[in-house]
């Protein structure tokens, strides 16, 4: 890292995480070239064209590429982009903001990636290791990027949310736990196959001491690590136990709480908690910060987050649900609770995933299905009793019609937003603005 000012650099990709490594490149005494494949990136603003190099803006450069010693790539942008294949067949080194991360960390990390469950999982390992006393501060795909992180100085440990994007342009990140929560279908688009999903996620083991996976689940099984421990709620030793008549979290033989005192609820939750613990563990929280933290821990917006209750009918935001692994979840918590007809919204960018995946659950779970977006005709085949509708409001308003007492209207789209609206986020808050006009 020492020698980094002598190289010439390209940041590619001018997001969240582009913009933090320029911060970063710059505070190191480097002056990068800039590119992205937009003509208007949405970091371009904050960037003042006299301190870098040069900035080039839409179609990716891959003469201009192929010179660089270094291309710093946004986790938005595949590695096999032609450009960026070409400039590597080159010689150019190619990494992302994690790597850089690593290569000046002297921290302890705990690294988490999955298909489905990272935030709350960071969110609540950087909450039990706050109320452990232990200064923590979560960040990467979580939306604060790690290179803005480093610069924080009173961090005892970060914990790291990964995505496979990432993972793919990390190499030398050293953790002392990290898991794969588990794998199902996601970023198919990019991908191509499970296999090569797969492998990705399978990165974050390398360099871990303590590599914990999800033992329902075998894509998650360490290909390689130096100590292991696999969890299942099964598990009565650590994992879920019954102690007279009530369910308890039990680690390492100890009964910590009864699975009711927890803020989080339905069975992913019992596993998210019960991998937090032994991740929270490895970096120094104590039994009493965890048990804290379990009991305070407050659902992260957009998760299966109960919007409004009207004539005894209840609105679920779970737009955060952008893959099947997400909604058959986020279904199979709630269903037990939903005394009359479960009414799905669902629909958006299913990114090259197989929407017949959902079909059990519809057939057994959903009563009405309202579907959207891009890949909602796909999913609309799958359930006799389906309604098209062309914007989300639309959906709300056809869910108001048909919904009686005892009835759940649940938003989880099982697809990415971006077809039609700017986030998950941005999913989430219309849907909350339109029951608020049409049900409240
Ligand atoms: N893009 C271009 N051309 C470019 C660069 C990017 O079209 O030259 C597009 C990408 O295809 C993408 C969008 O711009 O659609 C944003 O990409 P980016 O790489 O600029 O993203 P950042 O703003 O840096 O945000 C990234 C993560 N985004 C992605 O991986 C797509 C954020 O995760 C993360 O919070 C942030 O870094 C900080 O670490 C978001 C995400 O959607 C939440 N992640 C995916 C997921 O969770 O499924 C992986
Ligand atoms: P991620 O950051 O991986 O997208 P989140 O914690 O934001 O995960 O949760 C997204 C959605 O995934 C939630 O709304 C929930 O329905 C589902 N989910 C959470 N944890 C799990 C899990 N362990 N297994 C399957 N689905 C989960």
């Amino acid at each position: 890292m020492h020698n980094l000012a002598k190289k010439r650099i390209a940041v590619v990709g001018l997001g969240l995480s582009g913009l933090a490594t320029v911060r970063f490149l710059l505070s190191m005494g480097v002056k990068p070239i800039l590119m992205d494949s937009r003509t208007k990136p949405a970091g371009l603003e904050h960037i003042s064209a006299e301190k870098v190099d040069g900035i080039y803006l839409g179609e990716l450069d891959a003469n201009r590429l192929a010179k660089m010693d270094m291309i710093v790539l946004s986790p938005g942008l595949s590695p096999t982009h032609p450009a960026i294949r070409f400039a590597v067949a080159q010689g150019a080194e190619l990494l992302g903001d994690v790597e850089l991360f690593a290569r000046v960390n002297d921290k302890p990390v705990i690294a988490i990636t999955g298909s489905n469950g990272k935030s709350t999982v960071t969110k609540l390992v950087e909450a039990m290791l706050k109320s452990s006393g232990v200064k923590a501060l979560a960040a990467g795909n979580i939306g604060l990027p790690i290179l803005d992180a480093v610069a924080q100085h009173d961090t005892d440990v970060f914990v790291l949310e990964l995505s496979s994007f990432q993972l793919d342009t990390t190499y030398s990140l050293h953790s002392v736990a990290s898991c794969i929560l588990n794998v199902s279908a996601d970023h198919l688009d990019r991908y191509h196959t499970m296999a090569a999903y797969t492998a990705s996620k399978q990165r974050v083991y390398q360099h871990t001491h303590l590599a914990v996976f999800n033992l329902d689940d075998v894509a998650t099984t360490p290909e390689q690590a130096e100590h292991t421990l696999g969890i299942t709620p099964a598990d009565n030793t650590f994992g879920i136990a019954d102690l007279n008549g009530e369910r308890w979290i039990v680690i390492d033989k100890e009964p910590l709480l009864p699975v009711s005192e927890m803020t989080l609820f339905g069975a992913h939750n019992e596993f998210n908690a019960l991998v937090s613990c032994s991740l929270a563990l490895a970096a120094g929280a104590s039994r009493a910060g965890i048990v804290q933290a379990l009991k305070q821990f407050e659902s992260l917006p957009h998760r299966c987050v109960l919007v409004a209750e009207k004539n005894n009918v209840r609105w679920v935001n779970d737009s955060k649900a952008t893959n099947i692994g997400a909604t058959l979840a986020a279904i199979a918590g709630l269903r037990a609770s939903v005394a009359g007809k479960l009414i799905l919204i669902a629909g958006g960018d299913g990114k090259g995933a197989d929407m017949a995946e959902l079909l059990p659950v519809l057939t057994r779970d959903v009563q009405t299905l309202i579907t959207l977006g891009k890949d909602g005709p796909a999913i609309a085949s799958l359930h006799q009793n389906s309604v098209q509708v062309k914007t989300l409001h639309d959906a709300v308003k056809q869910a108001a019609k048909i919904a009686q007492a005892g009835d759940m209207v649940l938003l989880s789209p099982a697809c990415a937003s971006l077809d039609m609206f700017t986030s998950y986020s941005d999913r989430g808050e219309q849907f909350v603005a339109a029951v608020k006009a049409e049900v409240l």
